[in-house]
């Protein structure tokens, strides 16, 4: 499929009219930063490590340096990431419409540094740190040559505070990301290849919801056939052609 360079003028008569607006993101709106997305083949050192092994927490107790230093690497990769337009036209399309949430599967805290408020984070945010035994969130912890650093206050191995596979969501961003599916009358999925649950059933939610589905993404998905509007191309592109689009038909209201 080639990438389209115009969004449909019916999908922009529907967002002008939207009273809620909720977007689902994944590592795709990062890529244009220059972060790889998961699916990536890893490149260097971890190339020959499937990161579905590696994000787990038997992997973790397994080889808990090894995992450490697998997500310092990925935390320096993203320490020089900077947020791309894709992501700084979700921040201004929560300005035009009366409510608009954004829930990510991403960890990169990049929607974020782009301005967008209250972000959903589902999996968890790979800048922040928590104990293995306790969950205590820590800012700093004495200086060591333990790898991974213990916790200053249980003294249990240090992680990053982000949701391995075969662990809880927090509840709370749960239950408000399938709140904003289930009631949205626009859901936009973005740079997401829908194959992680439960993020993956958001979108079909808002299917059942009756709310209408728009997928961006280069290419097709496990949801591309449930949705009325596929925008193939690049997050970076076609969400600031969405944006301007949207902003002249809100000028010609006027
Ligand atoms: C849980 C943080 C209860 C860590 C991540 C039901 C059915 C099947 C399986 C399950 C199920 N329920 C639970 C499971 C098991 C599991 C799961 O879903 N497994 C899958 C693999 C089958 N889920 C869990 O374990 C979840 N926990 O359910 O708890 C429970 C408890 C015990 C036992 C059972 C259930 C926890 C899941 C969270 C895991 N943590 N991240 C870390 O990052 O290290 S997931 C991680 O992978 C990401 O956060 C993200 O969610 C996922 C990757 O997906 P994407 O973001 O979509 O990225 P991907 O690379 O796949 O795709 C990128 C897309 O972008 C592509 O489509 C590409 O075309 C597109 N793209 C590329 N460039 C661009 C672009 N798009 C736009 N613009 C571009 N420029």
């Amino acid at each position: 499929m080639n990438d389209q360079t115009e969004i449909p003028e019916e999908l922009i008569q529907i967002i002008r009219k939207a009273e809620h607006v909720t977007v689902l993101t994944g590592a795709g709106i990062s890529a244009e930063s220059g972060v790889p997305t998961f699916r990536e083949a890893q490149t260097g050192l971890w190339a020959r490590y499937d990161p579905q092994e590696l994000a787990t927490p038997q992997a973790f107790q397994r080889n808990p340096k090894l995992v450490w230093e697998w997500y310092t690497w990925r935390r320096e990769l993203i320490g020089k990431a900077e947020p791309n337009p894709g992501h700084h036209a979700l921040a201004e399309m929560a300005q035009l419409v009366p409510k608009f949430t954004l829930i990510t599967q991403n960890i990169d805290g990049l929607h974020q540094r782009a301005g967008s408020q209250d972000v959903v984070t589902l999996h968890g945010n790979l800048m922040e740190t928590k104990c293995f035994a306790n969950q205590h969130l820590v800012d700093n912890w004495p200086e060591s040559d333990a790898v991974p650093p213990h916790c200053p206050i249980c003294d249990s191995l240090l992680r990053p505070n982000v949701v391995w596979f075969g662990e809880n969501l927090p509840a709370d961003a749960l239950q408000t990301a399938v709140q904003a599916a289930e009631s949205c009358d626009l859901f936009l999925s973005i740079g997401t290849s829908a194959l992680v649950h439960p993020a993956a059933s958001l979108p079909l939610m808002a299917v059942e919801n009756g709310a209408t589905t728009v997928e961006l993404n280069p290419q097709s998905t496990p949801l591309t056939r449930w949705m009325d509007f596929v925008l193939t191309g690049a997050a970076g592109e076609l969400l600031p052609l969405l944006v301007t689009s949207l902003k002249e038909a809100f000028n010609n209201d006027a």
